[in-house]
C-alpha cells in the first residue's frame, strides 16, 4: 500500500550537498525525523524516477541497512520499475559505477560517507550517481538541495523489509527488486583491463603483498580477487569483514590513519608490497618495503607505464589531475605527447572529459586514482594496476618509483591538513588569502619568488559548467606551489588543506624526505595565511 507522508521536521536547510554527495553525522539522519527520507524524496523528484531501473548499495556501515530498506520502500512508491541492489546491501562505490554503466541503467544511489569514520558516532553519507555512472553534476545537486528545502511530502510503501541476503528477484507492489551479486561484475571488468596470469606468476613467485580493507567495503572483493583468483596466500587480505563501525578503524589509507598497515611495510620482516583502499572502496594507498608512494606520483607512473597494460595498450587519450594534485602527472603528459587537463577537486570534472573521450586515466592528490573503465574513483584498480607493472618489470616498488624521478624529475609534494577549525576562523584565513593576493605578485620570499597568485576558477569545457573558488594558488617562478583550500567533505568544524609542492630535476638531490625538502616553503605557506596563529594550533592535524 503506497502511503504519502508529511514530513515530520522541516525544511532542512543544511543539506546542501559537499564534493561527493550528502555528509553528515550519523545522529542526525537517526535523531531528525524523515531527514533521509527528504534527501531521497528531493532526489526523486528532481530527478524524476517513475518507469526507471536504480542502482542501491553502500559500504555496510551503521544504518546502511535501514536506510536501504527506507529507500527500497519509497522507490516503490515512486514508480521505480526495477532495483538493482548489491546483496547484504553491499556494494563498493566503483562497484555501484560499473553496475550502472554496465546494465544501462538511470542511476544510482550510494550509501557512504567514503572515508569519514563511520559507526553511530561517526558519519553517514549518501550519493546520487547518474546513467554514465558519474557523480552527479554541481547543477543537479545543486537542484536536489533546493528541492529539500521546499518538499512536504514523501511517498513511501507500507510493507515488511526485505531479506537482501540471498542473490534473487522479487517483487514489492509494482517494482522488481534484483539482490545482485556485487562482486563478479567488477572482478571481469578488472579481468578485462588487467593480465591476471602474469600478477599471479608474480604473486606465486615469492613476492608477498598485504592488502588492508581496514574492514571496510572492498574485503570481499579483495579477498576474491587477490586469494582466490590471483592465487596469494589465504591471510593476504586483512581486515577482510565489512563492520558497521569498522571495527573502530577510521577507513582513510593514508600515513595517520592507516597506521598498522603503514608500521608493517617499514618493519624488519615486511612484505613487498602494501595496499589499502577506504571505506566505500574508491581510494587506495600504495607502499613498497619501507616506501611510501606519494599519490600524486602514483598517477604519473601509473600514466608512464601505461602502455605495458593490456586494457590501455595503445589505447590513451589525454590525462588529468585535480588541481592541487603535483605537477608529477604534467611531466609524464610532456614526454609521451598526452593532453593533460587540470580540474577543480573532486571526480565529478573528471567524468565528464572521460565521457568525450579527451582522457583515459587521471588522479587526485587525495589517494585517488582511476580510468574511463568507470566513472568514479577506484582503490582496487589501481592496486592492480601497480601489480601489473610490478610483474612486468620485476622490480621493487621503491626502484619503479626512483626510475621515474629520474626520468621524469621529483616533484616533493605534501599536504597539511588542519582539522575540525571553527568555520569562522577558516573563512577568516581564507579571506585574508583573498584580499593578500594582489600584494602577493612578484614578491620575494628567499629563493622562491611569485609568479602568479590567484582564485583558481574552472569552466567545463563541454557543458560550459563554472566552478569557482576552487583554491588559492600561490604560483612560483621556479615552479613551487602553494595551495590552500576548504575541505568539501567534513562533517565537523571546518578543514583548511594546504598544499606544498616543488620540483626537483637533480638526481642527487631527489632522496630526500619531503618535509624536509620542503621546509622552507612550509614556512612561506604559514607566514602568508597565519594559519597557526589563528587556529591556535601548533601543527596539522594530519600530515600526508
Ligand atoms: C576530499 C579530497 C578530494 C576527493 C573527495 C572525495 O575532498 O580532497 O580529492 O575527491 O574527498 O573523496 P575535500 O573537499 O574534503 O578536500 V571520497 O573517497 O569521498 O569519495
Ligand atoms: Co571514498
Amino acid at each position: 500500500m503506497l502511503i504519502i507522508q508529511e514530513i515530520a521536521t522541516h525544511p532542512f536547510s543544511d543539506q546542501k550537498p559537499g564534493t561527493s554527495g550528502l555528509r553528515k553525522k550519523t545522529v542526525v539522519f537517526e535523531k531528525n525525523s524523515n531527514y533521509l527520507e527528504n534527501f531521497i524524496q528531493a532526489i526523486f523528484n528532481v530527478v524524476g524516477v517513475s518507469g526507471k531501473t536504480l542502482v542501491l548499495g553502500g559500504d555496510g556501515w551503521y544504518f546502511n541497512y535501514q536506510a536501504i530498506q527506507i529507500i527500497i520502500k519509497m522507490a516503490a512508491a515512486n514508480g521505480v520499475t526495477q532495483l538493482l541492489i548489491g546483496q547484504n546491501g553491499l556494494l563498493s562505490t566503483p562497484a555501484a559505477s560499473h553496475i550502472i554503466r554496465k546494465y544501462k541503467t538511470d542511476g544510482g544511489i550510494i550509501l557512504s560517507a567514503s572515508h569519514n569514520p563511520g559507526g553511530q558516532e561517526g558519519d553517514f553519507g549518501i550519493k546520487f550517481n547518474i546513467s554514465n555512472g558519474a557523480p552527479a553534476p554541481e547543477s543537479l545537486t545543486n537542484a536536489i538541495y533546493e528541492e529539500t528545502k521546499k518538499i512536504r511530502v514523501f511517498k513511501i510503501a507500507n510493507a515488511p523489509d526485505i531479506d537482501l541476503s540471498q542473490v534473487t528477484t522479487l517483487t514489492l507492489e509494482n517494482m522488481t527488486v534484483s539482490i545482485i551479486d556485487p562482486i563478479v561484475d567488477y572482478v571481469e571488468l578488472m579481468r578485462q583491463i588487467f593480465d591476471f596470469s602474469l600478477i599471479s606468476d608474480l604473486l606465486k613467485s615469492g613476492f608477498s603483498m598485504t592488502y588492508d580493507a581496514l574492514n571496510a567495503v572492498t574485503g570481499p572483493y579483495a579477498v576474491e580477487i587477490f586469494e582466490n583468483q590471483l592465487g596469494a596466500p589465504k591471510g593476504t587480505v586483512v581486515n577482510a569483514m565489512p563492520l558497521q563501525d569498522f571495527g573502530g578503524l577510521h577507513p582513510d589509507p593514508n600515513l595517520t590513519y592507516a597506521k598498522e598497515l603503514v608500521l608493517k611495510m617499514f618493519s624488519q620482516n615486511a612484505p613487498d608490497f602494501g595496499a589499502a583502499s577506504d571505506g566505500d572502496g574508491d581510494r587506495n594507498m600504495i607502499l613498497g618495503k619501507g616506501f611510501f608512494v606519494n599519490p600524486s606520483d602514483s598517477i604519473a607512473i601509473l600514466a608512464a607505464h601505461a602502455s605495458l597494460i593490456k586494457g590501455y595498450h595503445n589505447n590513451m587519450f589525454g590525462v588529468a589531475r585535480s588541481m592541487p594534485t603535483s605537477g608529477a602527472l604534467d611531466k609524464v603528459a610532456e614526454k609521451l605527447n598526452l593532453k593533460i587537463y587540470e580540474t577543480p577537486t573532486g571526480w565529478k570534472f573528471f567524468t565528464s572529459l572521460m565521457d568525450a573521450n579527451m582522457i583515459t586515466l587521471c588522479g587526485e592528490e587525495s589517494f585517488g586514482a582511476g580510468s574511463n573503465h568507470i566513472r568514479e574513483k577506484d582503490g582496487i584498480w589501481a592496486v592492480l594496476f601497480w601489480l601489473n607493472i610490478l610483474a612486468q618489470k620485476r622490480q621493487s616498488v621503491s626502484d619503479v618509483v626512483q626510475n621515474h624521478w629520474r626520468i621524469f624529475g621529483r616533484n616533493y609534494y605534501t599536504r597539511h591538513d588542519y582539522e575540525n577549525v571553527e568555520a569562522e576562523i577558516a573563512q577568516h584565513i581564507m579571506q585574508n588569502l583573498l584580499d593578500t593576493l594582489p600584494s602577493l605578485q612578484g614578491k620575494e620570499f628567499g629563493s622562491y619568488v611569485v609568479n602568479k597568485a590567484d582564485d583558481f576558477s574552472y569552466t567545463d569545457p563541454i557543458s560550459d559548467e563554472q566552478a569557482i573558488h576552487q583554491g588559492i594558488r600561490i604560483l612560483f617562478d621556479n615552479g613551487a606551489r602553494l595551495i590552500f583550500r576548504l575541505s568539501g567533505t567534513g562533517t565537523q568544524g571546518a578543514t583548511i588543506r594546504v598544499y606544498i609542492e616543488k620540483y626537483e630535476s637533480d638526481f642527487v638531490k631527489q632522496n630526500m624526505d619531503s618535509q624536509e625538502a620542503l621546509k622552507e616553503l612550509i614556512l612561506i605557506a604559514e607566514n602568508i595565511s597565519k594559519i597557526k596563529e589563528l587556529t591556535h594550533l601548533d601543527a596539522p592535524t594530519v600530515i600526508t
